[in-house]
């Protein structure tokens, strides 16, 4: 048995139940064998095992009560992963199915995805099983400031930086925000994804959707192809889908189809991402009633037949394992020929091999939706500066910065013998920062 391979089953003994948790390790070890081959003293200093576990697990209760006066209790995680190249940073996410095995996944994707970006990020994750969808902007309140009553001891803008993901956006931030600086009495940038007005950063909003079309604009590029006529499916439709399909449509793609847990809609003539914008960011409204205002448009109920639609360009948006090994054949029989993850993990381990198998240019999260985390870290810099960038600085860096993370990951893939492999590039690029300042901190 390789060391890897001990490794992985430890984790798979040690963690039972984590599905996602496995999962995610699965990928990742995996695709770092040839750099464990070379370098024998990995496992003498256990570092796989360290790199696997997290170096701080928070779990708390999180109670609050509704607009009717009853109590409710959920559950917070907090997992602080690895602070090798720095503070733990990552966002939070609100989402009935979050469980500890799914913040695990995530934070352990958030180590590497952040090394990916060259700036000084360590990786962490958080959330809670609570659903904002249907409740007041008191309730949410509420939970917010329950949730960050406890968060606030743990965290700090040099220890550990949340942020937003999937059911927390710039109304939690606001909430969490203002319960953290009450009671810590300080103004720092301990949460990104603020507010204009209270030391946010321009272009964070749209950074992960916009970083995602860079990314595959750049892998295009390398091709001799671009967006120009492209048709695009990007599912889901919050912030990173919303962002998404606003940059293709810009480089001249047309997105026909995307979105949420109940349905997809699908427009011929190409999406109006300024209707999707209002149903959604304004409103906090359903897909569905994208259909009923825009002409020509379908709606269909239930989410898997997105993948039936045919494209070039395929850009997952929503949530894990979105794409399974079926959804991933339809794209590939149907002629997709770029797929990148502007969610975490969207694709199953047997949906990857098969865009491998096609020879389909994939781009896997870690290096496709690291935009939106890499800007968080320039809204860090700005915050401690106590200074502001315009809207084209911002926006010229995170292109930068997905352009060297495109460069990286190929470069390293061609390193280790395996052209246009992605997932060993992103997997290797990201892991060989880490593994040195592991290394130089000694056994920590
Ligand atoms: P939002 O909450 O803004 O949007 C999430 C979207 O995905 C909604 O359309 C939602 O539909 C849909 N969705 C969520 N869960 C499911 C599900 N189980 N089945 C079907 N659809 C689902 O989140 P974000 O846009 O911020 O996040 C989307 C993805 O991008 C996540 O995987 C997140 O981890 C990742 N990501 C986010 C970054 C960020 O900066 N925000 C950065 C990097 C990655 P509905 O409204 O019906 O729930
Ligand atoms: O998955 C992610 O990278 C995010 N949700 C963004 C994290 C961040 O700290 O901006």
């Amino acid at each position: 048995m390789t060391y890897i391979d001990n490794v992985l089953a430890r984790l798979k003994e040690k963690n039972p139940g984590e599905t996602e948790f496995i999962q995610a390790a699965t990928e990742i070890l995996q695709s770092l064998k040839p750099v464990v081959e070379k370098h024998p003293e990995y496992e003498k200093a256990a570092l796989l095992e360290r790199f696997t576990e997290p170096e701080r697990t928070i779990m708390f209760r999180v109670p609050w009560t509704d607009d009717n006066g009853r109590v409710h209790v959920n559950k917070g995680y907090r997992v602080e992963f690895n602070s090798a190249i720095g503070p733990y940073k990552g966002g939070l996410r609100f989402h009935p199915s979050v469980n500890l095995s799914v913040i695990k996944f995530l934070g352990l994707e958030q180590i590497l995805k952040n090394s990916l970006t060259g700036l000084p990020i360590g990786g962490g994750k958080g959330g809670s099983d609570f659903d904002p969808k249907g409740k007041s902007d008191r309730e949410v309140m509420a939970f917010c400031q329950s949730f960050m009553t406890e968060l606030y001891r743990h965290i700090g803008a040099d220890t550990d930086v949340p942020a937003g993901d999937i059911g927390v956006g710039g109304r939690e931030i606001g909430y969490l925000y203002g319960q953290y600086k009450r009671i810590a009495n300080e103004f720092t940038g301990v949460l990104t994804g603020r507010g204009l007005s209270y030391g946010g950063s321009l272009i964070r909003k749209e950074a992960t959707g916009y970083g995602l079309v860079y990314i595959v604009e750049e892998a295009m590029k390398w091709r001799n192809d671009s967006f120009e006529g492209k048709t695009v499916i990007v599912s889901g439709s919050g912030n990173v889908a919303i962002y998404a399909c606003e940059k293709a449509q810009q480089l001249g793609a047309k997105v026909v189809a995307m979105y949420d847990s109940n349905g997809y809609i699908y427009d011929k003539n190409g999406i109006d991402v300024d209707v999707v914008r209002q149903i959604k960011e304004v409103e906090r409204g359903r897909i569905k009633e994208y259909a009923d205002r825009v002409k020509g448009a379908e709606y269909s109920e239930g989410c898997n037949g997105i993948w039936s639609i045919p494209c070039d360009v395929a850009l997952p948006c929503a949530t894990q394992n979105e794409i399974d090994k079926e959804s991933a054949e339809l794209l590939v029989k149907n002629g997709v020929r770029y797929v990148a993850e502007g969610a975490n993990m969207p694709s199953t381990l047997e949906a990857i091999d098969v865009f491998k198998r096609a020879k389909t240019v994939y781009l896997p999260a870690k290096a496709a939706n690291a935009g939106g985390v890499a800007t968080s870290a320039l809204e860090m810099a700005q915050a401690s500066g106590r200074m502001f960038w315009s809207a084209e600085k911002v926006d010229k860096k995170l292109k930068e910065i997905m352009v060297n993370i495109f460069r990286n990951i190929d470069a390293a893939a061609n390193r280790y013998g395996c052209d246009d492999d992605y997932v060993v590039g992103a997997n290797i690029a990201g892991f060989e920062k880490v593994a040195d300042a592991m290394m130089s901190q000694g056994i920590v």
